[in-house]
């Protein structure tokens, strides 16, 4: 048994790509937390991910040494609860209202993902002139295409055809949360929306906070694709206060994660052992006997069952035995290449069903 969690080895499965892995991985790198990184094709199939027995498709996911944590929302909760503020690994919530900061993070991290599928609708031509990509994403809506004749792309939404006429629209929709920001959170001119003291070599600097974090994201990673946002509707004539902090965080992160060092790359039957061969983060967890769900549903601790999330890459469902569910999340264990992990889920924007006990499906 490691002496405490923080001793176990974390692995995040992303790609660079990834605008939600980078929030995790900015979130690691500004409070000091060591980490390992198993990269991942930007499609299916991803045969690293199913060496854990899992089927997921969405990036990304998180181990804290054998147990694996799905979507950014449970992942920094997750790290928030595991790893408190100490010398080490310093609070990412000011210190003159922490509690109004976290609030805050929350609702614009809400805010900021609503608008996420119109923001990739925004990708410019020569990000979607794969026609696999295109295909795999139609797949993560639930739109499978079988056929390759010239047409079979017409129902995928990233479709040549149909991003040049959703582009409008998500430009707008874009413009508004930009807009938001700076006419509010950003008006005075501000460094950060809330700074907090971070330490390097001896020396305090005034950095960005997680509610920084979640309100950029998404807007830093359509900044950085050429061609994505159209600067006579979202540039900087219009959005000069947004522009320069999108470019002030891209700085202030470029030299943290130089500080940071190179992050190890493990290989995917490298990382399920290392994971598999770990001790749990977490004691187990059980099945809330008043939960509603369970009361209406019956659902047992050990009975096999199916999760998936609900909103998108719902056709990629986990199969595995129910551990624990709660207020907060689901937990499932699943059999992999090398052993079983438990595998937790938030509880909202996932379900979960039982079933025969069949092998996961898509894989
Ligand atoms: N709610 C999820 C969303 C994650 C998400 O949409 N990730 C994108 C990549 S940025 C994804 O999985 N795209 C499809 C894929 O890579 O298979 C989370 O917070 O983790």
């Amino acid at each position: 048994m490691a002496t405490s969690v923080q001793d176990l080895p974390i692995v995040v499965y992303h790609y660079h790509a990834s605008p939600y892995a980078k929030r995790v991985i900015w979130y690691l790198t500004l409070r000091k937390i060591p980490f390992s990184q198993c990269l991942q094709p930007h499609v299916l199939p991803r045969p690293d991910v199913a060496a854990l027995g899992i089927a997921y498709r969405r990036i990304p996911l998180m181990s804290i040494g054998r147990d694996v944590y799905l979507d950014t929302r449970l992942i920094l909760n997750k790290l928030e609860q595991l790893y408190p503020p100490s010398a080490a690994h310093p609070s990412l919530y000011s210190s003159v209202n922490p509690n109004q900061d976290r609030a805050l993070a929350r609702l614009l991290l809400h805010r900021t993902m609503s608008v996420f599928m119109h923001a990739a609708r925004l990708l410019p031509a020569a990000v979607l002139s794969d026609p696999a990509f295109v295909r795999d994403r139609a797949a993560l809506v639930g739109i499978e295409i079988k056929s390759t004749g010239t047409d079979a792309l017409a129902s995928a939404p990233l479709a040549p055809a149909n991003i040049h006429k959703a582009r409008p629209e998500a430009l707008v929709e874009a413009r508004e949360v930009i807009a938001f920001l700076e006419e509010t959170l950003l008006v005075d001119g501000r460094e950060w929306i809330s700074s907090v003291e971070l330490e390097s070599g001896g020396r305090t600097t005034k950095g960005p906070s997680l509610v920084d974090i979640e309100a950029v994201w998404l807007w830093h990673w359509l900044h950085n694709i050429p061609g994505a946002l159209s600067p006579e509707v979202i540039g900087k004539d219009a959005f000069p206060k947004v522009f320069a902090w999108i470019e002030r965080f891209d700085a202030f992160m470029k030299e943290k994660t130089k500080e940071m060092g190179k992050v190890k790359t493990l290989g995917g039957d490298q990382a399920a052992e290392l994971i598999v061969r770990s001790s749990f983060a977490e004691p187990e967890a059980q099945v809330d006997g008043a939960d509603p769900v369970v009361v209406a549903e019956g659902f047992e601790k050990g009975q096999n069952v199916r999760l998936w999330p609900t909103d998108y890459g719902f056709l990629n469902k986990d199969e595995g035995m129910l551990v624990a569910m709660n207020k907060t999340e689901y937990v499932i264990e699943t059999q992999g290449k090398f052993g079983s992990v438990r595998v937790h889920s938030p509880r909202l924007g996932f379900k979960i069903s039982k079933s025969s006990g069949a092998t996961a499906s898509k894989i």
